[in-house]
């Protein structure tokens, strides 16, 4: 274990001379109490990443120690059509522009999960744009294929945006609408298309798609019918520090009362080929900062994850040391949103070799998951470390 006691990171942390208000953060999170918005504010504004490290690691230590969970999944885009617009959005291509993107057919998406018949996948993500022809009928057809095709396969499909529009056009409730596509074989929600919560900055970046509102209502229904689901939060383009703090806490509020989020997925803006390409991209520290005061401020998320594909391998395995316990999956190669936004990652791909020697090389315990978090296959026999 690498976590040390309490008084040993105080004494750490008091060398490092902070202003006394940082001092009386650091000892509230050492005594476990939640962080005000305020004080969540502060640590992005004064917080150094030496600091916020330390800290984020003691938090993700004692919830984890030196467990990092990865599964074996593979992801499934069935169209990049989109009816939306939004601005950061490098992969989606408007209907009348459809002949540029693709679709799936069922068919097209069954023979994909047939290519891991015999392979020890554990889940198949299903995300993609908001094809104004694909409706709910034709997607829960697609639950029912997959179920019936490998019943154990855990499908977690369709973010917030595809959900909201689909029930809207099939006129369903959320209710309703989530309750048969459960029965048809949906297990748990991607945590995409929340972006950043707060009109005036939704207003700018995706103003036609569903609101804060909706995204957190469809969640809390998922959760009250039994499905989990992940948040996310697309970061470092035209939000400031508030605006964060301001998602964080509608989050934290709703984990609260529902307990049905699994983790939570801070997604770096990647860009190139979008609307947004004249905002840069923030810069390591900025990074380590935001996934550090993420495990800090989200104290009831049980698992932060750094999506590999998004952030390439070697930042996704530095922040192992600021808060993160979870890389996702082997993924294969399944998936296109990044690689088109500018992601160093062309192809992701990883082995389940590569995937625990990363770990290692962290000096980490590599935990196979599934989709639930239950423990697959946990690689803690003492490796050898590759020195690269
Ligand atoms: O909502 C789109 C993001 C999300 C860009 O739940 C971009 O386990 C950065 O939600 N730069 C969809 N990000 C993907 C998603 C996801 C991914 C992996 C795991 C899980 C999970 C969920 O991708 C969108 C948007 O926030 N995105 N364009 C871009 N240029
Ligand atoms: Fe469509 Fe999603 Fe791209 Fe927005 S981010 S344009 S909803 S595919």
């Amino acid at each position: 274990m690498m976590y040390k006691t309490e008084s040993e990171i105080l004494q750490l942390l008091n060398s490092c001379h902070l202003p006394a208000e940082l001092q009386l953060i650091a000892e509230k999170i050492l005594h476990g109490q939640r962080l005000t918005p305020e004080e969540g504010l502060l640590l992005f504004e004064k917080g150094k990443i030496n600091w916020l490290g330390a800290l984020a690691n003691y938090v993700r230590e004692q919830k984890h120690g030196d467990d990092t969970f990865f599964n074996r999944n593979v992801h499934i885009e069935p169209t990049n059509v989109c009816v939306y617009s939004c601005k950061f959005c490098s992969y989606s291509r408007l209907y009348k522009h459809r002949d540029e993107g693709w679709e799936l057919s069922l068919d097209d998406m069954l023979n994909i999960v047939k290519r891991y018949d015999g392979q020890p996948i554990t889940e198949v993500h299903i995300v993609g744009g908001v094809h104004p022809k694909l409706d709910f009928y034709f997607f829960k057809e697609l639950l029912q294929r997959i179920k019936a095709h490998r019943p154990e396969l855990h499908i977690k499909a369709f973010t917030a945006v595809e959900l909201y529009y689909m029930f809207k056009k099939a006129r369903l409730s959320y209710e309703e609408g989530l309750r048969q596509l459960k029965e048809a074989g949906l297990n748990s929600i991607p945590g995409g298309g929340a972006e950043i919560f707060a009109t005036e900055i939704r207003e700018q970046i995706c103003a036609d798609k569903v609101d804060a509102e909706n995204w957190l209502k469809i969640h809390e229904t998922a959760h009250r019918l039994g499905i989990p689901s992940n948040a996310t939060m697309l970061y470092g383009h035209i939000e400031s520090y508030a605006h964060r703090i301001d998602h964080m806490e509608r989050l934290r509020q709703l984990q609260d009362q529902t307990g049905g989020f699994n983790c939570f997925i801070p997604l770096k803006f990647r860009n190139q080929n979008n609307d947004m390409s004249h905002v840069p991209e923030s810069s390591v520290i900025e990074d380590i900062k935001m996934y550090a005061v993420a495990r800090l401020y989200l104290d009831n998320f049980p698992h932060l994850k750094a999506y590999w594909p998004m952030l390439g391998r070697d930042m996704a395995q530095m922040m192992l040391s600021f808060g993160v316990d979870d890389l996702d999956g082997t993924i294969d190669d399944s998936t296109k949103i990044y690689s088109m936004a500018g992601a160093e990652e062309q192809h992701p791909a990883m082995t389940t070799e590569e995937i625990t020697a990363l770990i290692r090389k962290a000096h980490r315990i590599p935990v196979e998951r599934n989709s639930l978090y239950e423990v697959v296959r946990r690689f803690d026999e003492p490796a050898t470390i590759p020195s690269n």
